[in-house]
């Protein structure tokens, strides 16, 4: 046993009780009424999404890594994601809170049990943890649902947090990124899923990348202009969406006077103008940018954005270098309740000076999500591959609301382009091709 392994083994097992005091602190914040409870259609009642949790380490934890005797074998089905919708959810005879909680800390003994036996096993913990980095991830991936769910819920504030990093004067304006090859997508990531794999090299044309998401200010301008009753900025998909849905502003907002108000985590009050706007969908984004004379960033152009680091001309893990995040590089993991303004974390900027790419705002982009070439579904069809086509758009860098151990450069997020009660946002970019054609 070497004491690299027994390092893994140690962060693994902190990885693991850091995600489960997060989770226990949404579904613990909240009565039993309202863990039951359907807070949208879009969303699974609370409880199910903990039992799910716990499910989920069972199979693959306790049963595939372990191979040990099911725990509740009786309820696979129940918290099978593919079996039922999450509209479906409510009216299923799931565990009751209290049952639910003990069910995931059954589990959890046996996850850990089967962690300090792969001791005995070497391959560095069945190689370099992959399967517990999945559960970790996977878990903190409900509770940003379960975050989300939380920004749904009506009632009174259960949830507190202090408020972001303030900022004098915010950044903003854009960056050119020269054109050329950057390596995406990972092979060395040890917890990369399957969707990052394998790292391949790409040729992005020269573009321009704004230093910062769009704000509120910026969006309460696109609003006053009269962007949302103008079809010329609309795709003719996001026009229908926004008829059909009346879509008027970001969800949460309400008009004050001149002026706009903006519910979050259940408190009420005015928009921050130098925040990154959240809650928008990908069609709010899209008509955003073509009023603003821009365009959304490829997928490409942003992970080229988050990792080219054109002096060495290798791919960074995160746009700071290769350092696992930490407080002063990212607003992520829930330890504020919204996003920061640009420069809250110079300390994250990229190598040519744009910011928060990590954290903040998922940021919407304009690709569909599909599998790398050569892509293997890993480790089964259901996690990634299943969702590949024009249907849904990928989505980057995580939230305030997403943990560390849940992001990096490579990770890919993917939502249908009318959602938006996660919390997503964007930045913009533009072609630098005519710009270099007129200058040459
Ligand atoms: C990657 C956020 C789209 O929530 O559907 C959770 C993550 N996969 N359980 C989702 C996931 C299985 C997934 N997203
Ligand atoms: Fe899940």
């Amino acid at each position: 046993m070497t004491i690299e392994t027994e390092r893994l083994r140690d962060r693994v097992a902190a990885d693991m009780i850091r995600a489960r005091e997060r989770t226990t602190l949404l579904t613990g914040a909240v009565d039993d009424g309202d863990l039951i409870r359907q807070h949208s259609p879009l969303m699974s009642p609370l409880v199910w999404d903990l039992a799910h949790v716990g499910s989920q380490e069972e199979l693959w934890l306790v049963r595939d890594v372990g191979g040990r005797e099911p725990v509740r074998p009786d309820i696979d089905e129940l918290y099978d994601a593919f079996k039922h919708t999450r509209a479906d959810r409510p009216a299923l005879p799931l565990l009751s809170p209290a049952e639910a909680r003990r069910y995931v800390a059954q589990v959890r003994d046996k996850a850990l049990d089967v962690l300090d036996a792969a001791r005995l096993e070497g391959r560095r913990l069945t190689v370099d943890g992959f399967a517990f980095g999945m559960i970790v991830q996977h878990e903190q991936q409900h509770d940003e649902t379960m975050l989300a769910t939380h920004q749904l819920r009506v009632g009174s504030p259960v949830l507190t947090a202090p408020p972001p990093p303030a900022v004098s004067s915010p950044i903003a304006g854009e960056v050119f990124v020269p054109g050329g090859p950057f390596d995406m997508g990972t092979d060395t990531e040890a917890w990369a899923l399957d969707n990052e794999r394998p790292a391949h090299r790409v040729d992005v044309p020269a573009y321009y990348i704004d230093r910062a998401a769009v704000t509120n200010g910026h969006y309460a301008a696109f609003i006053a202009a009269g962007g949302y009753d103008d079809p010329r900025w609309w795709s003719p998909a996001g026009w229908d969406h926004r008829q059909a849905a009346g879509l008027t502003a970001p969800r949460h907002w309400q008009r004050d006077g001149d002026g706009w108000l903006a519910t979050s985590f259940g408190r009420t009050a005015p928009i921050v103008a130098d925040e990154p706007v959240v809650h928008v969908c990908y069609y709010e984004a899209e008509a955003f940018a073509a009023w603003a004379g821009k365009r959304l960033p490829t997928e490409a152009e942003w992970e080229k954005a988050a990792r080219h680091d054109p002096a060495t001309g290798r791919s960074r893990r995160y746009p700071w270098g290769d350092d696992t995040p930490e407080s002063h590089h990212a607003n992520l993991g829930q330890q504020h309740l919204r996003p920061a303004a640009a420069g809250a974390f110079p300390g994250g900027a990229s190598p040519l000076g744009v910011h928060q790419l990590i954290g903040d705002v998922w940021e919407w982009t304009s690709t569909d999500f599909a599998g790398y070439p050569g892509f293997g579904p890993f480790p089964y069809r259901e996690y990634s591959e299943v969702f590949f086509g024009p249907d849904y758009k990928v989505l980057r860098g995580g939230s305030f609301g997403t943990d560390r151990a849940a992001i990096r450069g490579t990770f890919r997020n993917w939502d249908y382009p009318i959602r938006r009660q996660i919390f997503s946002g964007f930045r913009l970019a533009r072609d630098a091709s005519s710009e270099s054609a007129g200058d040459a």
